[in-house]
């Protein structure tokens, strides 16, 4: 099994100096990543196929099998936030090869097809919607608003693809890649502090969604203009920071403000424009739509004090997704019991799972940290994590 060496090789890539990660799609670091898996790929005569959206999959086929039918999917993305942890997708990818490499000693010989997927832009973090090659797979987002998503530097997604050698015009849904997926098993570092076991089995996904403020000022000197005469968006901006804090405890939800756009960005000038992207996520929809509602009001009021324009663009939104499941029951059967949780992180099999049976295992992450190069997971923790995989996806393809 080669799941350190996999680590060893897959780490570097997309590393940055402040110890997290930068893997965007359509990057170098993605491309690193993708010749990675690539290989690993074809070290085990996985055939690797990319799909019209840019989500690889590597296939372990039945010999002499016909076309892909009731196929056991499992895998995750290698894709980063701005300074990910090392474990945020690549744990689910490197452990469904790992777990490959364990059934194939252990003589398993499949009887369906068993496929690892590695999906594109699930953080969203270069063009703003996350699990975007899954959406994409699905039919859950609209391929002409996905061409023209742009990133920071006004680089579109269809730029992007077509300057890595793809053709953008072909995205959009696969029904049949869809409908050759019997279910898709995903394992992920759990995202919290709730797991206290080496593993444990997914309840549900929050309801989340992503929304961006557009605060409109005059850009003026900061050194000349008079206080009675600024219109100053980052004033209401900072009042809509703290208003998203005390909306969110009220309505017991999670509410996140960490990137903010500043147009001229410069010291010595009042800001002409304010972007800034609000995460909102509950156990609930209703408290979910509650807490964008009191934001979106404080954001209107302070902006109306300041003399400065406001608009608020909801730009994804995922639905509670449901893990009570027979195929959730099955996992924890085969694992002869395990704990089930919720999660407030999103993920690629929420998206799936609107189409295919779909179930989540969780490896246990001590400090609860991600989406930060302090995220971490105990090697022990993970080796637990390949075998339950393992279990579970023999239980899977063999029965
Ligand atoms: O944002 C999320 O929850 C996931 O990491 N994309
Ligand atoms: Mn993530
Ligand atoms: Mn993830």
């Amino acid at each position: 099994m080669r799941y350190e060496a996999m680590w060893r090789d897959l780490l570097p890539i997309g590393h940055v100096s402040g110890g997290g990660h930068r893997r965007f799609s359509w990057t170098a670091a993605d491309r690193e990543c993708r010749a990675w898996f690539t290989e690993e790929a074809h070290r085990r005569g996985l055939t690797l196929e990319q799909d019209r959206n840019g989500n690889l999959f590597a296939w372990w086929d039945v010999p002499g099998g016909a076309a892909r039918r009731d196929a056991v999917l499992t895998g995750s993305h290698l894709d980063s936030v701005p300074d990910g942890g090392a474990f945020d997708g690549p744990l689910g990818v490197v452990s469904a090869l790992a777990a490959i490499d364990l059934l194939r000693e252990r003589g398993v010989a499949p009887a369906r097809p068993l496929g690892v997927a590695v999906f594109a832009e699930e953080e969203g973090a270069r063009f703003g919607v996350a699990c975007l090659g899954s959406r994409l797979l699905t039919g859950a987002i609209d391929p002409v608003r996905a061409r023209g998503l742009r990133d920071g530097d006004g680089v579109t997604w269809a730029d992007a693809m077509a300057a890595d050698g793809h053709d953008p015009e072909a995205i959009g849904p696969d029904p049949d890649l869809l409908a050759g997926i019997g279910c898709f098993v995903e394992l992920h570092v759990e995202q919290g502090r709730a797991l206290q076991t080496p593993v444990g089995v997914a309840s549900a996904i929050w309801p989340h969604g992503r929304w961006r403020f557009d605060f409109t000022g005059q850009g003026n000197h900061a050194g000349t203009t008079l206080l009675p005469d600024r219109r100053d968006p980052m004033l209401p901006f900072a009042h809509t920071v703290l208003a998203a804090r005390d909306a969110a405890a009220r309505h017991e939800a999670v509410a996140t403000m960490g990137k903010v756009r500043v147009t001229p960005n410069g010291v010595n000038a009042i800001p002409s424009a304010v972007q800034a992207w609000l995460d909102t996520r509950a156990p609930d929809d209703a408290a979910v739509r509650a807490t964008v509602a009191d934001i979106r009001a404080a954001a209107e009021k302070a902006a109306g004090e300041h003399g400065v324009g406001v608009t608020l663009a909801e730009e994804s939104y995922t639905e509670v997704v449901d893990f009570r499941t027979e195929l959730r029951d099955r996992l924890v059967t085969t694992l002869g019991g395990a704990p089930v949780l919720p999660t407030g992180a999103g993920h690629d099999a929420g998206i799936l799972s609107a189409h295919v049976p779909t179930a989540m295992l969780f490896v246990r992450n001590p400090t609860g940290v991600s989406h930060a190069p302090e995220e971490h997971a105990e090697t022990g923790d993970c080796l637990a994590g390949v075998e339950a995989l393992a279990a579970v996806l023999e239980n899977l393809i063999t029965s």
